[in-house]
Order: structure tokens, then sequence, then C-alpha cells
């Protein structure tokens, strides 16, 4: 049987949208003792693997998916409360563009911070976008460039956009142009509607958020891979309402926030966990404000395993 080269474009669990090198686009299904390779995930394959597929009915358009080519790499989330089991997000990413709001739907830092994490746990790059600028009054504006200093200072990307207002349009297309990125952030705060804004050719479903009640209901339910150009690509994906930290030793957490990884030598013990150890050097510098307090209570927070929804 021969075996083809493909891109998978859309993954909803059980159906797989393969496209060919030549731009085919395929509905493909897994092989039957499809052979899993790497960590233990719900999903075997996702948006941005690169596979070898058989066409098994050339008339009706479908693949078999027979291997998984060597990704460059993944990011995988835990959800809190379900199995230890982790989700594959995407692969083969450069970078990660992290959407947030301070509010309609809230953010939190919380939750920002778990997944900075994440992403540096799978060394992936992140962009942070805080979307909806027009809903914010001056205060809360205020806020959200404080916020984004914090972030900037530690080394993440900074991007204020807002759909209406037309802000940030031209940054986000230059953030992104010649990469593959994956798009996540909670359900509402405008993920498919700023691809819109950058493609309208797509009219992606949106959804309209008008009471707090609907904030649970994730408008785009499958994670899709959308080219923009030759070379640039951007993964739409479902609103992540929980972020759990995938398999990670908690002595190496600190590692994962950068501001204490460049510290971690200063500790007086080798083994510190920067909890309430004599002469912790992260500790030392959350006392003395070089380490935002936010921060440290991020860190204890995923040390401890506490939920962390919002
Ligand atoms: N005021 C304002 N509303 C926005 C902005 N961006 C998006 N919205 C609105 O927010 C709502 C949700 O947007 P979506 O693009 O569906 O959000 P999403 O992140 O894709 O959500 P899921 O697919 O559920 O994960 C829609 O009603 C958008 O019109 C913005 O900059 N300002
Ligand atoms: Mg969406
Ligand atoms: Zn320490």
């Amino acid at each position: 049987m021969e075996l083809n080269k493909g891109l998978i474009m859309r993954s909803t669990g059980s159906w797989y949208e393969v496209r060919s090198e030549s731009g085919k686009v395929f509905a493909g299904r897994l092989k039957g003792k499809f052979k899993l390779k790497g960590p233990k995930t719900s999903n075997p394959i996702a948006v941005g693997d690169h596979v070898m597929y058989a066409v098994e009915d050339a008339a009706n358009e479908t693949v078999v998916i027979e291997e998984i080519l060597p990704r460059t790499n993944y990011i995988i989330r835990k959800s809190v409360h379900k199995t230890a089991q982790g989700q594959l997000m995407a692969a083969n990413v450069d970078q990660a563009i992290f959407v947030m709001t301070l509010k309609s739907p809230k953010t939190s830092l919380g939750f920002l911070d778990r997944f900075l994490v994440t992403a540096e746990a799978f060394r992936i790059p992140v962009q942070i976008v805080f979307n909806k600028m027009d809903l914010l009054s001056e205060e809360e504006q205020d806020q959200v460039f404080e916020y984004a200093g914090l972030y900037q200072e530690l080394g993440y990307g900074i991007l204020f956009t807002s759909i209406p207002a037309n802000q940030g349009v031209e940054e986000f297309k230059a953030i992104f142009q010649n990469k593959v990125s994956l798009l996540a952030g909670h359900s509402g705060v405008g993920k498919s509607s700023l691809m819109n804004l950058v493609a309208p050719g797509l009219q992606i479903k949106t959804k309209e958020i008008s009471d707090f009640a609907q904030k649970g209901v994730h408008t785009t339910t499958y994670s899709t891979m959308w080219e923009m150009n030759p070379g640039t690509y951007l993964i739409d994906s479902p609103g992540i309402n929980e972020m759990g930290v995938f398999e990670m030793e908690k002595a190496e957490l600190a590692h994962y926030f950068p501001e204490m990884r460049a510290l971690l030598g200063d500790c007086k013990f080798n083994n510190c966990l920067h909890l309430s150890e004599p002469a912790c050097a992260v500790r030392k510098a959350v006392e003395e404000g070089d380490i935002a307090t936010s921060r440290y209570l991020s860190y204890l927070s995923i040390f401890d395993n506490e939920d962390n929804r919002r």
C-alpha cells in the first residue's frame, strides 16, 4: 500500500482532517492497531502533526493514518478534575498566542501563569494578547498595562487588541507571519474573532456573550489549523476552562518561572523548594519585590496542585 505524507488540519477526536502535500483534504481515521509514541494522552495525534497515510477509498476521499512523523515539539494540558491523562493541544508549533481579557470573561493571572508554565515546560514561546481593550475603563486599562509590564519583563511578547476599535491588528498580523501559532485562552476571549479579523474569508463561527451565564459555552468545538498564506498557519482551539500542569516534578517547577530559574543557584539548599526553607533566594526576592507576589502565589498554587479554573 502506498503511503503519502500529510498534515493534520483538524481533529475531532475520532476523525482527522488530513491535507496532502498537494493540498487535497481527506477525512482520516487512525489505523486499528495504531502505535502510540511519546506520552500517554487522551488523543494520540493533534493538529499540526505530520503523518503518513494511505488512501482507503478514493471515491469517498477517506484515508487511514498509519504513523506519526517525529515532532519538533508538542504541548499537553491536563484537566484538573478528571484523570491524570493529558490532552495534546497541538504539535509542531513555533509559538503559542495566549489571548486573555480582563473582563467578559475575566482571565486571572493564575490561569495565565499555568499556561505559561506549561509552555515553558514544552519550550514553546508565548505571546500574550490582551483583547477587548475597548471594554475597559481607564483604571482597568492601567491595570492591564501593569500586568503587561510584568510579563514583558519576564520575556513574553505583549499585544493589546480590540476588534471594534481595530486596535493592534497590524501588530497581531506581524507576530504570526511565517510561523505556526496556536491560539489559546478561555472560551469567549475572542480567539475566533481575531482569526476572522485577519482572514475575513474564513467566517469562523463566534458567539455573542450577552450575560454571565453563557460564559462556559464553547463556540469553537474542535481545534482547526488555518493557512493564512504559505508558511503561515494559525490554530484556532476551543476555549480552555481548566489548565492543569502535566506530569511535572515539584522540584522542577521553579525552572519554568523564568525569574525564579535565574536564582536557583542562590538558595542555601540545592534541593530548596522555595516554601519555608531558610536562606531561600526566591522567597527573599519575593520579599524584596523583585519577584511579583502574584507569580509566587501561582507557584504555590501549582505546587499544591490546587484547582485554578479562573
Ligand atoms: N467588545 C469586544 N468584543 C469582542 C472582542 N473580540 C471578540 N469579542 C466578542 O467576544 C465574543 C466571543 O468571541 P469568540 O471569538 O467566539 O471567542 P473564542 O475565544 O473563540 O471562544 P471559544 O471558541 O468558545 O473558545 C463574540 O461576541 C465577539 O464578538 C473585542 O475586542 N471587543
Ligand atoms: Mg472560538
Ligand atoms: Zn529556595
